[in-house]
Parts: C-alpha cells; sequence; structure tokens
C-alpha cells in the first residue's frame, strides 16, 4: 500500500539500529540516516538500539536531555530539547579512568545529574520524582561522521550517549539556579557557563523531559539518574584530568587517557 512507504517497517529500524550498535562497539563512524525519518521513527531506532544494549545485559539506569541550552544548540545546529537513555556500561565512577579508544570523537560536557526518588508514572511532573543533584560530566560521541547529524538522526543515535560520571549527591536546594558552571582540562578553565543557562535552572530544564516521556514513554523508576544537559558547549576530549565544577554543588572529574 502507498502510504506504508512513508513508514519504517520495524525491521527497517532494527536493521538502523543494529548498524548504529556495531558503530558504537567498533568506534567507527557511520553515515547518517536518509532524510525524511521522523522524530518518531527516531525514538523506535533509539529503542531498539537500546533493546541491542538490554540484550547484552547492560541495565537502563537513567536518561539524559540534550540540546536544553543554547549553547548546545548553536554548536550543533538544531533547536529542539530530545531525550536519550543511560545504561550502567557508560558510568565511570569518579575519579577513575575514562579511554578515548573506544570512542569516535568523544566530546565532554560539564552537567548537572537529578537523581529519581521515585518511579515516575504517566502523568506526573517529573520534578517531583527527584530528590538529589550533583554535578555530573558527560561525554558524547556521535556515531556520524564528523559528528554531523540532524535532528531524527541524533535521537536515534541515542543522543550521543557514550559516558557519564556522576559527583556526590546533594538534597536539592534553593541554589540550584544561577550557578556557575565550568569546564577544566588538568586544572584550566576550558569553558564557563551557569545553570541559568538551561532553561533558566537545572529544574526548569528537567521538566523538558515531561512531553517526552508522554510522547515516547521513558520508563524512569527510584535510583534513575537524570542528566540535564549542557550549559556550555561541548569540548573536543583529549588526555587529560577533567573536571567539571557546578557552583555550590561542588566538582566531580575523570582521568582520559
Ligand atoms: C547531542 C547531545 C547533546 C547536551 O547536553 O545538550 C547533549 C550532541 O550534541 O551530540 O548531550
Ligand atoms: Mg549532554
Amino acid at each position: 500500500m502507498a502510504h506504508d512507504i512513508a513508514h519504517q517497517s520495524h525491521s527497517t529500524a532494527e536493521a538502523r539500529a543494529e548498524v548504529l550498535d556495531r558503530s558504537q562497539r567498533n568506534a567507527s563512524p557511520v553515515e547518517q540516516l536518509p532524510a525524511g525519518v521522523s522524530l518518531g521513527e527516531a525514538y523506535d531506532i533509539q529503542r531498539q538500539l537500546l533493546a541491542l544494549r538490554v540484550m547484552r545485559g547492560e541495565q537502563i539506569v537513567g536518561a539524559k536531555l540534550g540540546f536544553t541550552s543554547k549553547a548546545k544548540m548553536a554548536q550543533m545546529g538544531v533547536s529542539e530539547v530530545i531525550a536519550g537513555q543511560l545504561t550502567n556500561a557508560m558510568q565511570i565512577r569518579a575519579g577513575e579512568t575514562v579511554k578515548l579508544s573506544h570512542f569516535i570523537h568523544p566530546r565532554v560536557e560539564p552537567e548537572v545529574a537529578f537523581r529519581v526518588s521515585r518511579d515516575v508514572g504517566s502523568g506526573v511532573d517529573i520534578a517531583l520524582c527527584v530528590d538529589a543533584v550533583a554535578p555530573s560530566l558527560e561525554i558524547i560521541d556521535s556515531r556520524y561522521r564528523d559528528f554531523q547529524f540532524s535532528l531524527s538522526d541524533v535521537v536515534a543515535d541515542n543522543a550521543s550517549s557514550a559516558a557519564f560520571v556522576i559527583g556526590d549527591w546533594k538534597p536539592i536546594g534553593e541554589g540550584l539556579a544561577d550557578q556557575t558552571v565550568e569546564l577544566l582540562f588538568d586544572g584550566s578553565v576550558i569553558d564557563t557557563g551557569s545553570t541559568a543557562a538551561i532553561f533558566g535552572n537545572p529544574m526548569d530544564a528537567l521538566r523538558q523531559l515531561n512531553p517526552l516521556i508522554e510522547k515516547y514513554g521513558f520508563n524512569l523508576v527510584r535510583g534513575n539518574v537524570i542528566l540535564a544537559g549542557a550549559a556550555t558547549a561541548a569540548a573536543v576530549l583529549r588526555p587529560s584530568r577533567i573536571e567539571a565544577r557546578v557552583g555550590n554543588l561542588g566538582t566531580v572529574h575523570v582521568e582520559a587517557v
């Protein structure tokens, strides 16, 4: 039937997920998707991609938001908030070493992380389901050649998720808005932003997940983490001590080798 042509079949989504999955595992870039893949289809590819990881024994431990700041939107040429999913295999403990050879062309972002305190049911405001915040670093690594993508491309590619590290949790307090966010390589500040850059404050950035949960069905449960998105542009990762400083939340670091 003619109208079927407009929709990717289940097997097409699966095949596209397999290509992206192999790209990530081999640290070898792939071409962008053909033009015309809808956002709905892209989230379907992302689901299949995560299903492959879960089949290999990984556990989904949370979600991340992308493009919650103007700096990020401008850097990547897109203007809509997206979400991806985090697995335990992506988590690096604070202070530990991360090998750049596992990635294609990794970049790093200083972020704020939220801890989910209760299972997130349908129609519930995500802001009411978190109880703690922490400084964090996200390593992103687009599977597409030259880090070039459309919005659907990057959604299918799990929002470029590659690795993340979370610092010490603090109860959510007053002082979350207007905190200075700094990214340091070997002790030198290489970029500075503010938590105000992500939708005015991290809580409102977090709320950008609400419509995405309703529309695309992310399953978030107690103990999960959510990255609220970078306040600065992402920086090309190079071997060094990488540190995020987020105002009164404190700092977190990893050693990139
Ligand atoms: C997509 C991921 C964006 C953020 O914090 O805005 C993101 C990308 O830029 O490759 O993680
Ligand atoms: Mg990010």
